[in-house]
């Protein structure tokens, strides 16, 4: 009698203390699902209560950072925003990607800032180096009439890399093909207001595909044939294009010239079934072709943007006007009942670094004059 209970109380006791364990897990995080509402008060996160290790996550979805291995120490920062103003409470995991290995101390300096899953990959060569059909020394000989010219990075060959990999590459490591959404984060940006809600899943239920933070204006010489490459594609590939498509906000000639509008891709949450359509690979396939990431400096801001206003429509494309964000250059806060609620640490009436209050801001301004899609031809579900 005694021998055949007592494995019994040993295993009470064990599945009493793993449990115990959980649940103390489970209450640290609670106590961070509080915040200081409207009215000043102390009030309880309603959405999603708490994180556990293994809890399944609404949206398959991670951060992406691509990176240096000496950017370790200014993206603590990123990550310590992202954490303290949003990710505490949905532990969604981190991606980092090089084109070299990591180091230990990156992924030591990185790891350590949160509680999220992290993962770190190497991009294969293919993804970082020169398509065979790209004349190198015509490359270098525009580089170095671009740095001449005094064009921004014009001189600069790794650049060209980034923004290539950025443009239509980054959605192919194997380190993504478990995700469905992404997040671009970057050295040394702010977050600047709480974000009490999940991005990801907002999109998600409404059938969003891009959403961003700030719209800006391009600088015209790193794109100078970009958009006579745009009409080429348009021309020959005119069964991939929406009718009610988004073209007005980066072409106000109905597709004749480019205005240089752009979102700014260092913020980014996209769908990824976006960039892994049919639309958009044989999109970057043209481009790529065209030879202007190394000939030029296409950026993958407009490239990203110039395909978002191509296949998606107004309601497919969403503006986190309520997400306060800084990158060196400029920031996007909110205003208002938002700045308040969202407990906002930026001034958004700062006309040298606030966007929509500055004059390089009118893209993000006419964002709004976009006419809506005839609800006739609405792709989106809205809810
Ligand atoms: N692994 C790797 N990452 C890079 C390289 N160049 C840029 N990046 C990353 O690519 C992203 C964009 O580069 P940035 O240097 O921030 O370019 P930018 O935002 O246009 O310009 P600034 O932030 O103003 O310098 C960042 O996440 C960088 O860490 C590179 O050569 N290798
Ligand atoms: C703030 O929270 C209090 C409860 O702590 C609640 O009564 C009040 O309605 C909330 N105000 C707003 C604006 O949400
Ligand atoms: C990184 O962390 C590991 C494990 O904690 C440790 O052994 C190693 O010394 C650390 N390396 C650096 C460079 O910080
Ligand atoms: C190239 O651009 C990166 C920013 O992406 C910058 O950190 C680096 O110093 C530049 N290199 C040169 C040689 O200008
Ligand atoms: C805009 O351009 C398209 C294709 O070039 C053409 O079919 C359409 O009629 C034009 N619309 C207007 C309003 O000019
Ligand atoms: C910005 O300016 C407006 C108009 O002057 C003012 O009402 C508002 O309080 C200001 N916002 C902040 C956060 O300072
Ligand atoms: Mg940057």
């Amino acid at each position: 009698m005694f021998t055949l209970r007592r494995p019994l109380v040993r295993y009470l006791l064990l599945a009493v203390t793993i449990f115990g364990l959980f649940g103390l897990l489970h209450v640290n995080y609670d106590s961070a699902t509080e915040y200081i509402n409207a009215s000043g008060r102390l009030q309880t996160f309603k959405r999603r209560v708490s994180y556990r290790p293994g809890d399944p996550k609404p949206v398959k979805a991670c951060f992406v950072i691509l990176a240096r291995n000496q950017d370790w120490r200014s993206l603590r920062e990123s990550i310590k925003h992202m954490e303290d103003r949003f990710n505490h409470r949905f532990n969604y995991p981190y991606v980092f990607l090089n084109d070299q290995p990591f180091t230990d101390e990156f992924k030591n300096m990185t790891q350590s800032m949160t509680l999220a899953d992290v993962h770190f990959g190497q991009i294969g060569a293919e993804h970082w180096s020169y398509p065979d059909y790209i004349d190198q020394n015509k490359a270098r000989e525009s580089r170095e009439k671009m740095h001449k010219d005094g064009v921004m990075y014009g001189g600069n060959e790794s650049y060209r890399h980034m923004c290539r990999f950025e443009s239509g590459l980054f959605f192919k490591h194997e380190l993504l093909q478990q995700f469905d959404f992404y997040w671009r984060l970057e050295p040394g940006v702010q977050y600047l207001c709480d974000i009490n809600y999940d991005p990801f899943l907002y999109m998600k239920q409404r059938n969003i595909k891009y959403g961003w933070a700030i719209g800006i204006y391009e600088l015209m010489n790193t794109v100078p044939t970009l958009w006579d490459s745009v009409k080429k594609f348009m021309a020959t590939h005119p069964q991939l294009i929406p009718e009610h498509n988004s073209l007005w906000w980066v072409s106000r000639d109905n597709g004749t010239t480019y205005n240089g509008c752009h979102f700014w891709s260092n913020f980014e949450i996209a769908d990824l079934t976006f960039y892994r359509s049919e639309q958009y690979t044989k999109f970057f396939e043209f481009l790529d072709r065209e030879g202007g990431f190394f000939y030029e400096r296409w950026g993958d801001a407009p490239v990203h943007s110039i395909a978002a206003a191509l296949f998606l429509q107004k309601e497919e494309v969403h503006w986190f006007n309520d997400i306060g964000y800084y990158h060196p250059g400029w920031q996007h806060c909110p205003t208002g009942d938002v700045w308040k609620q969202n407990r906002c640490t930026c001034d958004p009436n700062d006309t040298d670094k606030t966007i929509t209050a500055a004059s390089w801001g009118k893209c993000s301004r006419e964002w709004a004059m976009l006419p809506d899609t005839p609800p006739e031809y609405r792709k989106a579900r809205l809810g």
